[in-house]
């Protein structure tokens, strides 16, 4: 049965009034002290919001520029909390929490916002928390914890066991099992949708009321809530394609008239993603191009030997999302020196990387993840940006996940020369702000064939066809600066060490097979993809829908990445996912339906 709603009193009332009476059982200690005082604290006065105003909680840990594109892509405007009587004061409020439990609790106790928020709910005014935003309404979490929550909901927050083989964080997407009206979900029936989280609240006898929807990684856990006009999703519906837009929509247009059609949604596995890879870079008229590399090589074989050029980075990123693209991966080739001309966007252009990024994140509602050039460098007129401050400026330009290269090899080489993580080096910060499901490590290894597996002192392996001279195995040396320079490292090593130093997950590429279009590096993924507990990007060599389902059989790559094929027009998204259906693979079928 569904749990009876807070209020019955009307959303959006010309004059609300606020009861200071505890309508919850539960409450966090501060909010059960600050309700006290509400009345001294707020003004709560007559509502100037329109009813095509949204009230956006963005206390500034990330990346809220995606919900702010869906929300204005769906026609409404967005004001921003400035303080806690923004929130009090709210027609409608999304809170798209981002980052860590602790900082963005800490945040909001500090700022008197969770307070609001507590009031805010406890009203029953409709309320839709994202991701974090959910989480943040149980008692507590285990993350760096424990830690207190706003204590609305029963239940702490834990994380994924990983101890059975699990890959944590939980990346991509799955349908989530609709028991009952659910509300705002009534549209999304057997879609999938996005999940990006490692941490997760489950269900029980003392929050069950609570419970709209469910979705099974490992084992159930919590997918959304719902209570009276409450709302609360984990999965990221500013991040789900359509379905996730009818849900904002449904919250959006009218959050107080839901039909009460039950979608009877059906939990699935987790599906496996479809990327597609746009590597950019300036061609040599200085426009930003996406381009297509030959074993790394993106010239073309003429006597200009110019760059290749496959087309615009905006109009082919928004083609892959129509396409059914799960993901949009930008690789930026951009020379240093580019980079540290061009890195502050000018609103007046956009041939810039930065602005590419956020009129891609305009109109593209899958997440997009942004690589190259993170690390730290200083500028044409002296200013140093340390690599954290590059990530945030992709992050604020509309990054969902940030990928890191060259840095994240040599910050690996240190931790296995000393043993020692120290907290410096890119990745490490980056995941400790962002979270490590924001940050990707690009591994860009090339095969290096031996006779005797002892010939090295990395981990090498039988291949499955032999080297030019009949060596029998191979190890994979990873290189920096675009495949130009060997480093005394190899893949395996690699990717245990960026594990351990706070990576969410791992594109895998291998030089030898990109741009060949013969099929994956089966050996090469297997390998990377048993040693590590976090997600395996498949990359590099794509060049039939086959590969596609080789790779994902043979191996447990949780995606596989393509770019020329995709590019060229020589395989679509669509028959990539059609044949992986045939061939018994969970995917995410649908493209754009707006
Ligand atoms: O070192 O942090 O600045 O990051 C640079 C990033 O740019 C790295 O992720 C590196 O992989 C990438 N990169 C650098 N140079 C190149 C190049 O091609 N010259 N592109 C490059 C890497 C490879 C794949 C490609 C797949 C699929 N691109 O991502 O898209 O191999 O291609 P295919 O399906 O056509 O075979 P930093």
């Amino acid at each position: 049965m569904e749990a009876a709603p807070i209020s019955s009193r009307s959303i959006i009332s010309p004059t609300p009034s606020y009861s200071s009476t505890p309508l919850f059982s539960l409450r966090h200690e501060s909010c059960r002290i600050n309700l006290k005082l509400q009345s001294k604290h707020f003004s709560v006065h007559a509502s100037s919001n329109s009813d095509s105003v949204v009230t956006l909680l963005d206390y500034g840990a990330g990346n809220v520029r995606s919900v702010r594109n869906a929300i204005r892509f769906l026609g409404y405007d967005t004001k921003d909390v400035q303080k806690p009587e923004d929130i009090v004061n709210a027609n409608r409020l999304i809170f798209p929490g981002v980052g860590a439990f602790a900082p963005a609790m800490n945040v909001l106790n500090l700022s008197g916002m969770a307070e609001a928020l507590c009031t805010y709910i406890e009203s029953d005014r409709p309320f839709l928390g994202i991701c974090l935003g959910l989480q943040l309404l149980f008692e507590s979490s285990e993350e760096n914890g424990p830690v207190k929550g706003l204590g609305l909901i029963p239940g702490v927050v834990g994380r994924f066991d990983s101890s059975n083989g699990l890959r944590v964080p939980h990346i991509g997407w799955n349908a989530v099992k609709v028991p009952k009206d659910s509300g705002i979900l009534d549209d999304i029936g057997g879609n999938h949708v996005y999940f990006v989280h490692s941490y997760r609240a489950v269900p029980s006898e003392a929050n069950k009321e609570w419970i709209s929807s469910t979705c099974n990684y490992g084992e159930d856990f919590i997918a959304s809530i719902k209570r009276g006009n409450v709302h609360a999703v984990q999965f990221h519906p500013e991040k789900s394609g359509y379905a996730g837009l009818s849900v904002l929509r449904r919250f959006l247009d009218s959050p107080n008239s839901y039909s009460a059609k039950s979608t009877q949604g059906k939990a699935s596995k987790l599906a496996k993603r479809v990327i597609a890879c746009l590597d950019v870079r300036t061609n040599d008229k200085g426009d930003l191009v996406v381009t297509k590399g030959d074993q790394y090589d993106v010239r073309e074989h003429t006597k200009e030997n110019e760059v290749r050029n496959l087309g615009k980075p905006v109009e082919l990123a928004r083609q892959y999302y129509k396409d059914g693209a799960d993901e949009a991966y930008f690789l930026l080739l951009c020379s240093s020196r580019y980079f540290r001309l061009k890195f502050r966007f000018d609103n007046s252009s956009v041939k810039l990387p930065l602005q590419v990024l956020r009129y891609t994140s305009e109109n593209v509602f899958v997440p997009l993840t942004v690589g190259g050039g993170i690390r730290d460098f200083t500028d044409g007129n002296g200013r140093h940006y340390s690599s954290l401050e590059v990530a945030s400026e992709y992050f604020r330009s509309g990054a969902d996940k940030i990928s890191i290269g060259s840095d994240a090899v040599y910050a690996a080489e240190a931790y296995l020369r000393t043993g020692v993580k120290t907290g410096n080096s890119s990745l490490e910060q980056i995941s400790q702000v962002y979270g490590n499901q924001a940050v990707v490590v690009s591994i860009d290894p090339r095969r290096v064939y031996l006779m005797d597996p002892d010939d090295v002192e990395f981990k090498a392996i039988k291949v499955t066809k032999p080297g030019p001279l009949g060596e029998g195995y191979a190890w994979y040396q990873c290189t920096v600066n675009g495949g130009r320079e060997g480093r005394p490292i190899g893949a395996y090593e690699l990717a245990k060490a960026v594990e351990d130093l706070g990576a969410g997950e791992i594109l895998l590429n291998c030089i030898d097979c990109d741009g060949q279009g013969l099929g994956f590096d089966i050996d090469l993924i297997k390998l990377i993809s048993d040693a590590v507990t976090i997600p395996v990007i498949a990359s590099s060599g794509a060049g039939t829908v086959e590969h596609f389902s080789e790779v994902f059989k043979k191996t447990s790559a949780s995606a596989a990445l393509a770019a020329g094929i995709f590019h060229r027009r020589e395989v679509s998204i669509q028959s990539v996912k059609e044949h992986l259906l045939e061939e018994h693979i969970e995917v995410r079928m649908g493209g754009v339906v707006h």
